[in-house]
């Protein structure tokens, strides 16, 4: 100790420590979540509020995804009717535009599910990148293998470790990393019609929010898809900045995992 009254070693072994009880602690989880995008972290809070342990790993700094510059940059999202009594709940105030209009800023509403998820207990990793699934022997998704983005980044030849999980979430939207590995390294057949990636198809705000919420359920053994996921896997449609399916999906996922957990 160096008498001081803050010691620089102590800032560096409070954080070390307090990290590595954190994550150690979340080695063996019910459910694995990748991405904090609006879908992710939706499911993460209903999760979390139930009383599961649940983690959800993003590759970048801040968690958020695609929801914090809302439409071409101009930071609000508009909701729907069904989805604007989930932002009410959340305490996210919203603005009528037209019947079955509304708009909330992206900043609000994000920030708050941040905020949400994380008080309902759910754990929130940044920086950690999803880069393999772990799978059992009878062919279920049984966890996520992981790494740090920056050595992904600087692409160095280091090993990831694993985490295991009852269930694994797919939350990474338009690009969806888990499934994509789980499709190339695995030969698991997916819950689509061809039992392959069928591919997001053009805007059609309509379409894509109503499949969106469809779409969302298990789609390889241990696997649950949510959010713009989804539709990709599904060949439904992107829907662009409305953002009501995102909330119901993950939402839609989380009730569904909680029930499978609770038959375990
Ligand atoms: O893209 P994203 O916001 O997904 P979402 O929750 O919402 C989609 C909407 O934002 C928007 C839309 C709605 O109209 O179409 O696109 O389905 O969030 C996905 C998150 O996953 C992270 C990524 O950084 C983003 O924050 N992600 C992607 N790949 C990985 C990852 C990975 N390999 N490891 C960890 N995180």
């Amino acid at each position: 100790m160096s008498g001081k009254k803050i010691d620089d070693v102590m800032v560096t072994r409070a954080i070390i420590d307090g990290y590595a009880k954190k994550i150690l602690s979340d080695l063996e989880l019910e459910v694995a979540i990748v991405g904090a995008g609006p879908a992710g972290l939706m499911a993460a809070y209903e999760l979390g509020r139930k009383g599961h342990k649940v983690a959800v790993f993003e590759r970048n700094l801040a968690p958020g995804g695609g929801m914090w510059g809302g439409g071409l940059g101009y930071n609000l999202i508009v909701v729907q009717d069904a989805a604007k009594v989930i932002l009410d709940k959340l305490g996210v105030s919203t603005q009528k535009y037209a019947p079955g209009y509304y708009t909330a800023s992206s900043i609000e509403t994000m920030g708050t599910l941040i905020v949400k998820a994380f008080k309902a207990g759910a754990s929130i990793y940044n920086l950690l990148a999803f880069e393999d699934v772990m799978v059992s022997a009878d062919s279920r998704i049984s966890g996520v293998v992981l790494n740090w983005r920056a050595i992904l980044v600087a692409n160095y030849h280091v090993d990831p470790v694993s985490i295991s999980a009852n269930y694994v979430v797919e939350a990474t939207g338009h690009e969806m990393s888990v499934i994509s590995k789980v499709v190339t390294k695995t030969d698991i057949k997916l819950a689509t019609p061809t039992g392959q990636i069928m591919g997001e198809r053009s805007m059609n705000a309509e379409l894509g929010e109503a499949a969106v919420v469809q779409n969302t359920g298990e789609i390889a053994p241990g696997l649950f898809v949510v959010g713009m996921a989804a539709n990709a896997v599904m060949g439904s449609h992107r829907m662009g900045p409305i953002f009501g399916g995102m909330l119901l999906s993950g939402q839609k996922a989380a009730k569904e995992i909680h029930q499978r957990l609770n038959k375990m």
